[in-house]
């Protein structure tokens, strides 16, 4: 039977970091839903519209990926696309806390579906989508940070 991954976040905006994992995951998995959902503890500056086709516009050559939303828990939807894992990306030990806390959650939710996680590669150990916003904002270039499409995007958001 074929094998679902979720790849779960806020992508606000995707940059090269999580590209890296997505292709990584459609290498590994037959097929990769890349679901942007809220997290409650972030306000986005992209709109779930524009965030989703930022995605569709670096992914619409990756066959065995497609992009989704949810306004729901993870565990909802991985459960409805009948996924067998959540992929995450793992970056510094910063990340780890908070990864472990909501893996274990969602464990407690549905421990059938097994969470991966995937190590960055080192040139995007420190790249976020917080920290590329921070340097659009004030004009700063981000080129190879993120796709370029997405600098574009950035620039028109900041009137950059
Ligand atoms: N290199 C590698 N991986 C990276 C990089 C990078 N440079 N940057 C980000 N990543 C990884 C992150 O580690 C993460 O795995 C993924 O890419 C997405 O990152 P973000 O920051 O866009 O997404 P998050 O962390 O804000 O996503 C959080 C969710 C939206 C998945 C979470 O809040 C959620 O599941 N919300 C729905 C409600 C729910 O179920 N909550 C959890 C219950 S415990």
């Amino acid at each position: 039977s074929e094998k679902i991954a979720v790849v779960p976040g806020s992508f606000d905006p995707i940059t090269n970091g999580h590209l890296d994992i997505i292709k990584r995951a459609a290498d590994v998995f037959d097929i990769v839903y890349v679901a942007v959902l809220n997290n409650s503890s972030k306000s986005p500056l992209f709109t779930l519209e524009e965030r989703m086709a930022l995605i569709e516009e670096v992914t619409n050559t990756m066959p065995n990926v497609r992009i989704d939303s949810s306004s729901g828990l993870l565990i909802d939807y991985a459960r409805s696309k009948n996924a067998k894992a959540i992929v995450r990306g793992l970056r510094a030990v910063s990340d780890f806390e908070y990864e472990m806390q909501i893996t274990s959650m969602n464990r407690f939710l549905d421990e059938s579906i097994e969470t991966f996680f995937i190590m960055t590669k080192n040139q995007y150990s420190f790249l976020s989508s917080s920290i590329v916003k921070e340097v659009a904002r004030y004009g700063g270039n981000v080129e190879g940070l993120v796709p370029p499409h997405v600098e574009v995007a950035l620039k028109g958001k900041f009137n950059t």
